[in-house]
């Protein structure tokens, strides 16, 4: 196999990946991410202890261990490009000779767990409710660029999505980890995430700048696919570029939300961080 060169796969004078600026030993198989960086210590303060920190630009990660297990945090920042580059340069941690600049022969499944924030885009999901994103739907442009295979019913959710909101495109959609949302679901609401690549015009909001699809939220809002009971449940930045690169890197990842907003009532928590800290440990109890 030809050797990837030193543009492709970068490395830091430490033998580190470039943006994350880590090595294959200081990580472990179960990551817990988070957007906000600020989160990462929110996390890391239950763990029993912490015995590895590094910090680069978004990429904030604490290695440690919780009840006697070995756990990974680490932020990604918002958006689907910066997943793109934090599960690029994981997965390239524990699935390419760092030395050889060779894919190894045998690869490794990680467990990524990404504990997000988000606003419901039904009216009868409650503030303070946590929810598990069975499938995401990425309104970004990231799958452009790569090819994922879709079955045929993500393809039709897809399709049928553009038509009900006249997007110019088809929204990619894609399926989060069975196994992982069996061990970590329990009482969460099971939903539908729609990820979007900004946080204003994209998921509705107006400010001074009058949006260019006015009833994307209605259409969102009313979305209902008859023959599968499929809803849209809310809105984030990440889910959807998280769930189409595990699928692409073959990596296990499920992304359990804290609702902050409800973008129907119009509505924002008085509390954010009670309830992401709920749900911070709730994800601990179950890994
Ligand atoms: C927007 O405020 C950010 O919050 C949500 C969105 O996906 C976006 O990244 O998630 P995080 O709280 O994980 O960053």
């Amino acid at each position: 196999m030809a050797k990837i060169s030193e543009a492709d796969l970068i490395l830091n004078e430490d033998g580190s990946v470039y943006h994350l600026s880590l090595l294959p030993k200081q990580i472990s198989d179960t990551i817990i991410t988070v957007g906000d960086p600020n989160r990462v210590y929110r996390v890391s303060e239950h763990f029993d202890d912490i015995e590895f920190e590094m910090n680069k630009r978004e990429f904030i990660t604490h290695v440690g261990t919780y009840r006697g297990k070995k756990v990974t945090v680490m932020s990604t920042g918002m958006g689907t490009d910066n997943v793109e580059i934090f599960l690029t340069e994981l997965d390239a941690l524990v699935n390419i000779d760092l030395k050889t600049r060779e894919p190894k022969s045998r690869k490794k499944k990680l467990r990524i767990i990404r504990i997000g924030t988000s606003g419901a885009l039904q009216e009868d999901i409650p503030i303070g409710s946590h929810l598990v994103t069975d499938y995401a739907v990425g309104l970004d442009n990231l799958m452009n660029f790569y090819d994922l295979k879709q079955d045929d019913f993500e393809r039709a959710i897809g399709e049928d999505i553009q038509k009900k909101t006249g997007l110019p495109f088809v929204p990619y959609v894609v399926k989060g980890s069975e196994i992982l949302r069996k061990q970590i679901a329990g009482d969460m609401i099971v939903g539908n995430t729609v990820t979007t690549p900004g946080f204003y015009g994209p998921q509705g909001r107006e400010l001074r700048l009058s949006p260019k699809y006015p009833r994307l939220l209605e259409d969102l809002n009313y979305y209902h696919n008859k023959s599968s009971d499929f809803w849209l449940t809310n809105f984030e930045m990440e889910t959807a570029g998280y769930y189409a690169m595990g699928r692409l890197l073959g990596h296990e990842i499920l992304s359990v939300n804290a609702i902050i907003a409800n973008r129907i009532k119009g509505k924002f928590s008085k509390d954010p961080n009670k309830v992401v800290d709920a749900l911070i440990k709730k994800v601990l109890e179950r890994i």
